[in-house]
C-alpha cells in the first residue's frame, strides 16, 4: 500500500560541494531522510519505471536510510531499485553502476572522509544518468523544493534482506541486491594491465593498503589480493565498520600517518596506499616519498599512455582551481586541453560527457577519468601500479625524473576546522573588499599580479558559478587561494592553499612547508587568519 504523509519542511537541506551532509541526529529527526529523497525524485522528470541504483559507504545509519530510500522509490514509481549487497557499494562503484545499467540514477549515502558512528556524520547525494553527482541546477532545485515540501509518498512494504543475494519486490518495483565488487573489479581488469602488476607482486614488489574501515576493503580485498595477487594482509582494515573504528576514513598524512610511517620505514613496504569513506579519495606514498595530489594527477597524465586504457592518448586534462598547476604543464606539452574549474567533482561531468577531457582531479585526494563520472581511489592506486610496473623504475624516481623535466610545484593546503561561522564570513566579506586593491602591491617582498574572486563559465553548457574561491596571483607564479569548506557540518572550514613553482632542479629537494613559508605568511598578511579567526595555527595541515 502506498501513503501519502504529510510533512513540514526543513530550512537546512542545501546540498553542499557533494551531497546533503549533516550529523546523524540531525538525519534523524522526524521526515528529515523523507523530506530530502521526496525532494530529490521531485526535482527529477521521467523516471517512472526507470532504475535507481543505491547504496553507500556503510556508515551508521546506511541500512536504517536504504530501508527509507527503498519504501519511498517503490511509492514514487520506480522499476526497479539496484542496491548494493550489505548496504555497500562505493562512490566510483555506483557511478559505474548507473552507466553500465543504463540507470535513470543512483543514491549514494556518505559523508566520504567524515568520521561515523551515532553522533557523528550522514550524508545523502545524487548522481544523474551520467553516473556523476547532479549538476547544481539540480542541486538548487532539490534545495527549493525542500523548502516547500508539505508530502512524500511511502509504501508500506517490509524491509528487503540487503545481505541475500538476488531479486525480491517491494510492491511494484523489483529490488535487486548485487555484488558490489564484480562490476567495478571487471572495470579496472579492463583498464589495466593486471598480469604485469602480477608479475611484480610476483617478483617481490609489497604493497600496503588501507582501506581504514570503509568502503573499499571489499572491494581491496578482491582486486590486490584475489586477482592481482598480492598476499593476504595487503589489504589492511578492510572490514566496513559504522563508525569506521573511531578514526577518520580520510587518507592524508594526519590520517593515514601509520600507513605512511611503514612506507617509509627501511623494511616497509615499497607502496602505500590508502583510500576514504567512500572510496572516491585515494593517498599514494611512494618508499621516500609521498606523491601531493596535485603531482599525481600531472604524472598519471604525462604517463597515461602506459596504461591500456589510455593507450591512445588522452583528449585533455581537468584540474579544480585551486589544485597546483602541475597538471597544465603536462598538458601543454602534450599539446591537449586543459581546463581549470571550481571544486567539487560535479563540474567535471559536462568536460568528460563532450569528450574534452580524459582526466581530472583535485588537490583533495582526487583522481578520475573518464572511466566513470566520480574521483576513484583504487583506480588511481592501480594507475600508479601500472606505470611503476610498465617504467620499472620506483615511484620516487617517477616523481623526481618529472620534476626534472617539469619543475616542481610546492603545494600545501592549510585547513582552520570549526571555526565559528560569522567569523569566516566576515574574513571572507573584508577579503573580497580590498581584492581590487591588491593588484600592483608587495606582500613580504613579492608582488600581487592579480586577485580575484574565481568565477567559472562552463564551456558547455554556458552556465556560469560564481565565488568559488579567491585566488592572490604573484609574480612568478606563486599563488594562494581562500575559500569556504562546503562539505562540513560543524561551524565553517577556511581552506587556504599555498602554491610556489619552482624550475630549478638544484632547489627540488627543500621542506615544503620551509619551501612556501613566505607565501604562508603572505597569507595571513592578506586575509587576517589569525586575528579572524582567533587561531595561531591550522588544525590540519595537508
Ligand atoms: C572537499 C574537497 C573537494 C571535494 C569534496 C568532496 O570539499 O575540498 O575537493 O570534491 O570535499 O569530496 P570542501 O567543500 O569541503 O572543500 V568527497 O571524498 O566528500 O566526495
Ligand atoms: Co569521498
Amino acid at each position: 500500500m502506498i501513503r501519502t504523509v504529510s510533512t513540514k519542511p526543513y530550512s537546512d537541506q542545501k546540498p553542499g560541494t557533494s551531497g546533503l551532509r549533516k550529523k546523524v541526529p540531525v538525519f534523524q529527526q522526524p521526515n528529515y531522510v523523507e523530506n530530502f529523497v521526496q525532494s530529490i525524485f521531485d526535482s527529477l522528470e521521467g523516471y517512472q519505471g526507470k532504475t535507481l541504483v543505491l547504496g553507500g559507504d556503510g556508515r551508521y545509519y546506511n541500512r536504517e536510510a536504504i530501508q527509507i530510500i527503498i519504501r519511498m522509490a517503490a511509492a514514487n514509481g520506480f522499476g526497479k531499485l539496484m542496491v548494493g549487497q550489505g548496504g555497500i557499494l562505493s562512490t566510483p562503484a555506483t557511478s559505474n553502476m548507473i552507466r553500465k545499467y543504463k540507470a535513470f540514477g543512483g543514491i549514494i549515502l556518505s559523508a566520504s572522509h567524515n568520521a561515523g558512528g551515532p553522533h557523528e556524520d550522514f550524508g545523502i547525494k545524487y548522481n544523474s544518468e551520467n553516473g556523476g553527482p547532479a549538476p547544481e541546477k539540480i542541486t538548487d532545485r532539490i534545495f527549493e523544493i525542500s523548502k516547500k515540501i508539505s508530502q512524500y509518498k511511502i509504501a508500506d512494504v517490509g524491509p528487503v534482506d540487503l545481505d541475500k543475494l538476488g531479486t525480491t519486490k517491494a510492491g511494484d518495483m523489483t529490488v535487486e541486491v548485487f555484488d558490489p565488487v564484480k562490476d567495478y573489479a571487471e572495470l579496472m581488469e579492463s583498464l589495466f594491465d593486471f598480469e604485469a602488476i602480477s608479475a611484480m607482486i610476483k617478483g617481490g614488489f609489497r604493497i600496503q593498503f588501507d582501506a581504514m574501515h570503509a568502503v573499499t576493503g571489499p572491494y581491496a580485498k578482491e582486486i590486490l589480493e584475489r586477482r592481482l595477487g598480492a598476499p593476504d594482509g595487503t589489504a589492511r582494515n578492510y572490514h566496513p565498520l559504522e563508525d569506521f573504528g573511531g578514526h577518520h576514513p580520510d587518507p592524508n598524512l594526519v590520517h593515514a600517518k601509520a600507513l605512511y610511517d611503514d612506507v617509509m620505514s627501511p623494511s616497509g613496504p615499497d607502496f602505500g596506499a590508502a583510500s576514504d569513506g567512500d572510496g572516491d579519495r585515494n593517498m599514494v606514498v611512494g618508499k621516500g616519498i609521498f606523491i601531493t595530489p596535485s603531482d599525481s594527477l600531472a604524472i598519471i597524465a604525462a604517463n597515461a599512455t602506459l596504461a591500456k586504457g589510455y593507450k591512445k592518448g588522452i583528449a585533455g586534462v581537468a584540474r579544480s582551481m585551486p589544485t597546483s598547476g602541475a597538471a597544465d604543464r603536462v598538458a601543454e606539452k602534450l599539446g591537449v586541453g586543459f581546463y581549470e574549474t571550481p571544486t567539487g567533482w560535479k563540474f567535471f561531468g559536462n568536460l568528460l560527457d563532450a569528450g574534452k577531457v580524459t582526466l581530472c582531479g583535485e588537490e583533495s585526494f582526487g583522481t578520475g577519468s573518464n572511466h566513470v563520472r566520480e574521483k576513484d581511489g583504487l583506480w588511481a592506486v592501480l594507475f600508479w601500479l601500472n606505470i611503476i610496473a610498465a617504467r620499472g623504475e620506483s615511484a620516487r624516481q617517477i616523481v623526481e625524473k618529472h620534476w626534472a623535466e617539469y619543475g616542481r610545484n610546492y603545494y600545501s593546503r592549510h585547513d582552520y576546522e570549526e571555526v565559528e561561522t560569522d567569523r569566516a564570513n566576515a574574513l571572507v566579506a573584508e577579503l573580497r573588499g580590498k581584492l581590487a586593491s591588491l593588484p600592483g602591491t608587495s606582500v613580504r617582498g613579492m608582488k600581487v599580479a592579480a586577485a580575484d574572486d574565481f568565477a567559472y563559465h562552463d564551456p558547455v553548457d554556458g552556465s556560469v558559478s560564481e565565488h568559488q574561491g579567491i585566488r592572490v596571483m604573484f609574480e612568478g607564479g606563486s599563488r594562494v587561494v581562500f575559500r569556504l569548506s562546503g562539505t562540513g557540518t560543524s561551524g565553517a572550514t577556511l581552506r587556504v592553499y599555498v602554491e610556489r613553482y619552482e624550475p630549478d632542479k638544484a632547489r627540488h629537494d627543500l621542506d615544503t612547508q620551509e619551501a612556501l613559508a613566505d607565501l604562508i605568511a603572505a597569507a595571513d598578511d592578506i586575509a587576517g587568519i589569525k586575528s579572524h579567526t582567533g587561531r595561531d595555527k591550522p588544525s590540519v595541515i595537508t
